[in-house]
């Protein structure tokens, strides 16, 4: 088999994937989900730092993810300047506090009340990066000329959960947080016209005593149906 070939003018590689013999592809996919199943949203930061390194190693397996016509329509902003974070804090807890005090449905604070949060969010100062994902509605070229992105909302959550995974594969937790709303975030980062915030991903050590909220997983025949 070539390694390459030509199809109407556009190059193809070829690709070939690792396969596993039945019994270990039934060991591989259950521990595969019991290693995933250990990931939590954290709220409690540590503020040990984190090489920098790695944080760029996680967003290259983020940008590994499929997305419409490859467009890859995502630009992740690393914040760790502190003076950056506390102006991020400050106005997320403007707008938090807002929602907390009325905007919200008093169905929406019930449904949290598991959870706990509320609209302080001392994390966005304590964790060592702040990744800040934008999704690019449309490109910009240089010249002012606009290209399209596709499917960019179903591109960047992909995207956004291989970054979780590999947060949670290099020991390192995180939280999806959706301070809302969030176009604070374009003035502050200085962001152009064509991008929009997205989620904000505060990523560090979890601090030295973490605790989660007990919550249970839906079992499979809640999830899965069969035809
Ligand atoms: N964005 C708010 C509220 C919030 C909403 C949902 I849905 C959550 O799962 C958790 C929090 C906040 O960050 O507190």
């Amino acid at each position: 088999m070539t390694t390459t070939k030509i199809v109407h003018g556009h190059p193809f590689v070829a690709y070939r994937h690792e396969e596993y013999p039945a019994d270990e592809m039934v060991a591989r996919s259950k521990s595969f989900y019991e290693w995933l199943d250990q990931r939590r949203s954290v709220r409690d930061f540590s503020d040990r730092p984190v090489p920098l390194e790695v944080i760029h190693h996680l967003l290259q397996a983020a940008s590994t993810a499929p997305s419409g016509a490859h467009k890859q329509p995502w630009t992740f902003v690393v914040v760790s300047d502190p003076a950056i974070k506390k102006q991020i804090r400050e106005e997320a807890e403007k707008e938090e506090y807002e929602s907390y005090h009325g905007r919200m449905s008093e169905e929406w604070i019930e449904d949290l009340k598991p959870l706990q949060t509320d609209w302080s969010k001392p994390f966005l100062e304590t964790a060592p990066y702040l990744i800040v994902v934008f999704k690019k509605a449309y490109n910009l070229l240089p010249n002012g000329a606009t290209r399209n992105n596709y499917y960019v909302n179903e591109s960047i959550g992909i995207a956004c959960g291989f970054l979780l995974a590999a947060i949670h594969h290099a020991g390192l937790v995180a939280l999806t947080h959706t301070p809302s709303p969030m176009n604070f975030l374009s003035k502050i980062l200085d962001r152009p016209k064509n991008e929009r915030p997205y989620l904000l991903i505060p990523v560090g050590y979890g601090a030295a005593e973490t605790y989660v909220p007990k919550l249970k997983r839906k079992e499979l025949d809640e999830i899965v149906v069969h035809r």
